[in-house]
């Protein structure tokens, strides 16, 4: 099985056009928005590794507890000589869990839109796993990407923990459930971590953390329009704003214009009103019911769901229907 360095898919001109034209698109529209997958660039990445280690961050120690006292259970789910595809793989401090307690992982396929951070991990797990397979895709794996060649003997199971589909609405976290499934095949093992719907004080605490890391981790989406896009963005009059919307069950992440101004982005002028914002993430927050019905609804079925001591988060492990 020959080991490619990484998969790159996308040529930089291509990756910086599809982010120009979302931006642009993103500050037109009303109200104005842009898209949480373009907080992960070198910046972005580094600020939410610091973002997972704060005190009022709890999904990352709520599911690393899942993760430590249940990844046996999740191993016996996955059939000999697998091959495990992690969508958004960020840090490897997850699957390591699992890696280690399921001989059956032949091949380890992390897909994370930040290329060099994906280097960087991967070399680390080779380093530290030489029996291992890792085989890194530099792709949006919210969009089509095609596997390894080396994997067709192997069966697959996918990785999505961290509560990264709370990113999603309801119809793309359904179109992302299908996506998946077209890639792992039927009656694949799909393990996923989802955030639990819960108090509002402890909900807003997690997305306002004191030491103002959340809001560098916001703010850094206009310093990256600035550095890739050559805008004029004055971070110091942008705030960060983030609560809980009940009705939706979501926490709503923004970035509020303090004074009327303009920026200029390529070129396009944007008027921002005093107190205008931008919609920059949206985290949903689930039941295990909710989330059930929502995976039943797109091919999947619950086969086990495990939850933290407090009740805070759920990892569920889904197979796609044949
Ligand atoms: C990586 C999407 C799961 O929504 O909790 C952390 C990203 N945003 N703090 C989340 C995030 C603000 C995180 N996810």
């Amino acid at each position: 099985m020959s080991i490619p360095s990484v998969v790159a898919r996308r040529p930089s001109e291509e990756r910086y056009s599809s982010f120009a034209r979302d931006v642009i698109e993103g500050l037109t529209a009303r109200p104005k928005r842009l898209s949480p997958k373009y907080f992960y660039d070198e910046a972005g990445s580094r600020l939410f590794e610091q973002i997972t280690e704060l005190p009022e961050y709890y999904p990352t120690r709520s599911e690393l507890a899942i993760l430590r006292t249940h990844a046996a259970d999740m191993a016996r789910l996955l059939p000999p000589k697998t091959a495990l595809v992690e969508f958004g793989s960020g840090s490897s401090k997850k699957v390591r869990l699992l890696i280690d307690a399921a001989p059956a992982i032949a091949a380890y396929v992390p897909v994370d839109i930040s290329s060099q951070w994906l280097t960087e991990e991967a070399a680390r797990l080779r380093r530290d796993y030489p029996q291992l397979a890792v085989l890194p895709v530099a792709a949006d794996f919210t969009q089509a990407f095609r596997l390894p060649r080396s994997l067709a003997a192997l069966a697959r199971a996918g990785f999505f923990p961290g509560s990264t589909i709370g990113n999603f609405e309801a119809h793309q976290a359904c179109a992302f459930l299908q996506h998946a499934a077209r890639i792992l095949g039927e009656n694949a093992i799909l393990i996923v971590g989802i955030d639990l719907v819960k108090d509002a004080r402890t909900l807003t605490a997690a997305y306002n953390d004191a030491a103002g890391v959340t809001a560098k981790f916001n703010l850094n989406l206009l310093a990256r329009i600035n550095r890739e896009l050559g805008a004029n963005f004055d971070l110091a009059s942008f705030c960060h704003q983030a609560f809980y919307n009940r009705e939706r069950q979501r926490i709503e992440m923004h970035l509020a214009s303090r004074v009327r101004q303009r920026v200029n982005v390529r070129g396009r002028m944007f008027e921002f009103r005093a107190g205008e914002t931008i919609h920059t993430e949206n985290s949903y927050k689930y039941t295990t019911e909710s989330f059930g019905a929502l995976a039943r609804g797109c091919g999947w079925t619950t086969v086990a769901a495990w939850t933290d001591a407090d009740g805070y988060f759920s990892v569920q492990a889904l197979r796609a229907a044949k």
